[in-house]
């Protein structure tokens, strides 16, 4: 039983306040959501941590220094103290996202530093694991985050990512609000084509958010995390997991039902929606009513928006995913919509189309579109009580070198 809401969007002044208060929540969400999606990562590793031990071992409790299988990206040399670390640029439960600089050439890189401890405590979650793990395959698009390589200590996991300095797109969205089509358009259409590609891996991205989708210094798409997703699932496969922000949660997935790759395009639609509405569809301050909305108010359209808009919206936020846009032949009819026909798809995929904003970046070490939550916290910590080994050769004292910080409380 709900009880009674008045809907504060359907005037002005309401939505305006709405909108306000939903960008105050953004700035908690986006913390919550990091959490999220380190959790989808946490799940991710732990299976990988389950595959790597030895049959016998396997009945052992794991400890922290079990080594990770991390795939082709893994770099056995690699250390800690071979970056500076300089800012923390994201952070969740399960570790962080940090600015560092390559001691070895001075080159800027985004490196997310996850926990393995924190990540064995949810090893439970291994059953919900797909058969195959993203690490392990070739993933390189031009709208993902490149990863460079990744190393591990016997505590820390480290994965060297391109930094990507243009703010994230909901950092944008936020300060002018909504967007108009054309723009709106661009950016669905480089996120379409990454998950598009995504799809053809055999992986779901399934944690599509503004705050995932990052903007380079040019102004193109980089989503973030796609190492977080489902994958190993063939088109007919399903999952009943579930871990996300509930403002974007399918139907399907709110009722724990079996979801599959249409999720990704339900997600697409939320996040086209943002774009040219300035709130997330079904939106409710109230979280049972938001929920009981995407469950079962129909999708309402205001404003002027294009014939083409409105149907790609209706399509991609179908309740029922059979019926969902993108159900019968995933990413090819999406790419075929009317709303997409001013975009040349090959033209788009080779970075061809100039961006239609220009974060207008310093240079690589630019942090001005970072929200200052996490740019202005001091890195790290308890460096000194919680020791951390490289799994490798180094001591312990060799792998903290590197760390040019203040202390904090978690640690890096
Ligand atoms: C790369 N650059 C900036 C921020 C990031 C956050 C998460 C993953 C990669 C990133």
């Amino acid at each position: 039983m709900y009880m009674a809401w008045i809907d504060p969007s359907s005037t002005t002044l309401g939505r305006t306040k709405e909108l306000i208060k939903h960008g105050q929540e953004r700035i908690g969400q986006t913390i919550k959501a990091s959490s999220s999606r380190l959790c989808l990562y946490a799940e991710r590793v732990a299976f990988l941590m389950d595959h790597s031990r030895s049959p016998d071992k396997n009945t052992q409790p794991p400890t922290p220094t079990d080594n990770i299988n991390l795939g082709p990206s893994a770099n056995p040399n690699a250390k800690p103290t071979d970056f500076d670390f300089l800012k923390v640029i994201g952070k969740g439960s399960f570790g962080k996202v940090l600015l560092v600089k390559r001691k070895c050439d001075g080159t800027f890189y985004a490196v997310k530093v996850l926990h393995k401890k924190t990540i064995l405590k949810k090893k439970e979650q291994t059953h919900i694991m797909a058969e195959r793990n993203v690490l392990l395959k070739n993933v390189k698009h031009p709208f993902l985050v490149g990863l460079h390589y990744s190393f591990q200590t016997s505590e820390k996991l480290y994965f060297v990512l391109d930094y990507v300095n243009g703010g994230e797109l909901f950092f944008h969205l936020q300060r002018e609000r909504c967007f108009r089509e054309p723009r709106a358009r661009f950016y669905t259409a480089e996120v379409a084509s990454a998950i598009g590609y995504l799809h053809s891996l055999n992986i779901i991205y399934r944690d599509l958010k503004p705050e995932n989708i990052l903007l380079d210094c040019q102004g193109h798409v980089v989503l973030t995390d796609f190492g977080l997703c489902k994958e190993g699932m063939e088109q007919e496969e399903t999952t009943s997991t579930f871990c996300g922000t509930p403002e974007y949660l399918a139907p399907e997935v709110l009722k724990k039902q079996p979801y599959d790759r249409t999720v990704d395009w339900w997600c697409l639609g939320a996040v086209l929606y943002e774009m040219l509405f300035g709130l997330p569809p079904f939106y409710s301050r109230d979280v049972s009513q938001m929920y009981d909305n995407i469950l079962h108010k129909p999708l309402q359209i205001q404003g002027s928006k294009t014939v083409a808009a409105c149907d790609i919206l209706q399509g991609l936020l179908h309740k029922d995913q059979k019926r969902r846009l993108g159900a019968k032949s995933d990413f090819l009819e999406i790419k075929n919509h009317v709303f997409f026909s001013p975009i040349n798809w090959d033209d788009l995929y080779h970075k061809r189309i100039t961006p239609p904003f220009n974060p207008n970046v310093a240079g690589p070490a630019d942090l001005q579109h970072f929200d200052p939550e996490f740019t202005q916290e001091a890195i790290s910590t308890s460096i000194t009580h919680t020791p951390d080994i490289a799994a490798s050769t180094s001591s312990a004292s060799d792998a903290f070198l590197g760390f040019s910080y203040a202390p904090t409380e978690e640690g890096i």
